[in-house]
């Protein structure tokens, strides 16, 4: 880090660009849909805020996660505040699930319409921050030595901010270009009859492929561990279908908030087991699910995420399509995944599989072949030498907690975020740290954040937060805090939940488990509803499991 903190009082109050000469009540750390929501949010109810973010520009994921044929994996019409009515009438999306330009150009729609850049100072990368006892004030400094007071700290910072960049020894010996995904540039960048390889096949890999395989001279794809990807018949929007949402848009959002993830209303799940149907109506209900497309698939029965048999039905009809899709044999074969459907996220694709049938476009299995070493001209896997003009690193995230614990956070007694932090992300609710006063963390572990539509997890934890400071201020009080031993059990909830369903059986960034040395820990939260009435609850009970004083 390169600015220090004390607990002397902060040198500058505010930053004078942004005309903020009153002591903040908000420090927000993200300008993403989170923190731009925060703050709309904070000014209408009368306070002080002010968004700190590292990057030139807002829009947090969508402003870095410019990658070749990046889209949001929810679709559009649902992928957006709910907040406001005149916003969403006046909103239109051009496709079912939209690109990363218009994405961003709705996070940068909703700054110049709530008015919020005023407010928001770019480039500013958060150093750190310490709760000082004396004063009750989060003490905040930059990397480049700008300094805050405020009495709340919220952290918008993303769940998937800090990119996963795998310490591959040997890679600075490649001297062809690496771009990482999540880092793309902002100009151009044109694999025009190059050589690419591919590493990594997540999310954002089974959507980057098919789009660079149509311009590249060839495509290599390193695969350490295959994806079950699902079809999202992406297209224009449907002028009827936008219609007929912004008839009742209000109902729609209602309707989705009562569903597992926050969205998905237009396609509830089956109530029916996988185990309790014919092999043929199962196959029928399962290619009725896969014509429409997108994360229903695993809405076709209501046991698949929770019955490991049932589950195993659906992975076996996904590899199905894979082996119809895919011409060569042992290519479907290394294609198909192994781990339990949904058990990592599910991929949303466009001619994902069948882009292997490209001539230009091969597979690597990192499982037989294993990357032996980095050479100036590609690398070495399984024996063979693989020569690449560009090495694209599709290598995802170092999720939930790693923009976190790269900060230095402190809470009360100088307690750091990683000493907190060393054995997983313990919090309550996944709003709060027991020991880190009046700190928010907006979408981070132990909420449902990860398996919800993020905007609606992000309205709600908003809200919540918006309501938590609205209730100190009516009561005169200066800070909450999470008890240690609500957020114990709140751990144990968390996990306890999970081990109900098929997510502990395979090694995804919930666990932790794509980073090497991270502690495993199951970070999200299944079931958004319930995690709504819980924290409902919670408040309704005077902020039961909280100190406030
Ligand atoms: P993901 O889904 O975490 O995918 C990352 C991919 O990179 C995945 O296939 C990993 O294999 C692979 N990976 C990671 N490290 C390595 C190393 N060291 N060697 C080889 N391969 C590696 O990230 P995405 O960016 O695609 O998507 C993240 C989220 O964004 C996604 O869930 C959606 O919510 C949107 P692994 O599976 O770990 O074996």
């Amino acid at each position: 880090m390169a600015a220090s903190l004390s607990a002397t009082p902060a040198a500058t109050p505010a930053a004078p660009s942004t005309g903020h000469a009153l002591p903040l009540d908000l420090l927000i750390v993200g300008a993403g849909l989170a923190g731009l929501c925060m703050l709309h949010k904070a000014r209408r109810q009368g306070l002080n805020a002010l968004v700190i973010e590292a990057a030139g520009g807002v829009g947090g994921t969508w402003y870095f996660n410019r990658y070749p044929g990046a889209r949001v994996d929810i679709q559009s019409m649902e992928y957006s505040f709910g907040f406001d009515e005149a916003l969403q009438q006046h909103w239109h999306w051009t496709e079912r699930y939209a690109a990363q330009p218009e994405l961003l150009r709705y996070a940068n729609h909703v700054a110049d319409r709530f008015a919020l850049r005023d407010a928001i100072l770019l480039n500013t990368q958060l150093a750190g921050a310490a709760f000082d006892e004396a004063s009750q004030r989060w003490r905040a400094v930059a990397e480049g030595g700008q300094a805050w007071a405020a009495r709340f700290l919220v952290m918008a910072s993303g769940p998937l901010s800090s990119p996963n960049q795998p310490d591959f020894p040997g890679l600075a010996r490649y001297t062809g270009r690496v771009l990482h995904t999540a880092r793309w540039p902002h100009e151009a960048v044109d694999f025009t009859g190059l050589r690419v390889g591919v590493i990594g096949t997540g999310s954002s890999a089974v959507q980057a492929i098919p789009v660079i395989a149509e311009v590249a001279a060839q495509v290599t794809v390193f695969q350490r561990t295959a994806s079950y990807a699902v079809p999202a018949h992406n297209g224009p929007l449907d002028a009827d279908f936008e219609a007929g949402i912004k008839a009742d848009y209000a109902g729609f959002r209602a309707r989705n908030q009562r569903m597992m993830g926050g969205f998905g209303s237009l396609q509830p799940p089956n109530l029916v087991s996988a185990l309790a149907v014919s092999p043929e109506q199962r196959q029928a209900m399962f290619e009725e699910r896969w014509r429409i497309g997108g994360f229903g698939l695993l809405g076709t029965f209501h046991d698949l995420i929770v019955n490991p048999a049932a589950n195993e039905l659906a992975a076996e009809f996904v590899r199905g399509k894979i082996r119809e899709t895919v011409h060569n044999p042992a290519t479907a074969e290394a294609l198909c995944p192994r781990h339990p459907i949904g058990c990592k996220r599910l991929c949303v694709d466009t001619n994902y599989y069948a882009t292997y049938n490209r001539p230009n476009v091969a597979l690597v299995n990192l499982q037989t072949s294993p990357i032996e070493q980095f050479t100036p001209s590609g690398l070495v896997a399984g024996g063979l030498a693989h020569d690449v003009d560009a090495l694209v690193l599709a290598t995802g995230f170092d999720a939930m907690t790693g923009t976190l614990l790269k900060l230095n956070l402190r809470g009360r007694g100088g307690q750091t975020i990683q000493a907190k932090w060393q054995a997983g992300p313990l919090n309550y609710l996944g709003l709060t740290v027991a020991g880190f006063p009046n700190l928010f963390n907006i979408a981070g572990p132990g909420s449902t954040a990860a398996f919800t539509n993020v905007i609606v997890a992000i309205e709600h934890h908003v809200s919540w937060i918006a309501d938590c400071i609205a209730h100190l201020d009516a009561h005169g009080l200066a800070t909450i805090e999470a008890n240690a031993d609500a957020e114990a059990a709140w751990a144990v909830h968390v996990n306890t939940v999970a081990a109900r369903t098929v997510y502990l059986s395979c090694n995804s960034w919930y666990l932790g488990a794509n980073i090497p040395g991270k502690p495993r820990m199951f970070m999200p939260l299944f079931g958004y509803p319930a995690y709504v009435e819980k924290c409902a609850q919670v408040a309704a009970q005077g902020y039961a499991g909280f100190t406030l004083a």
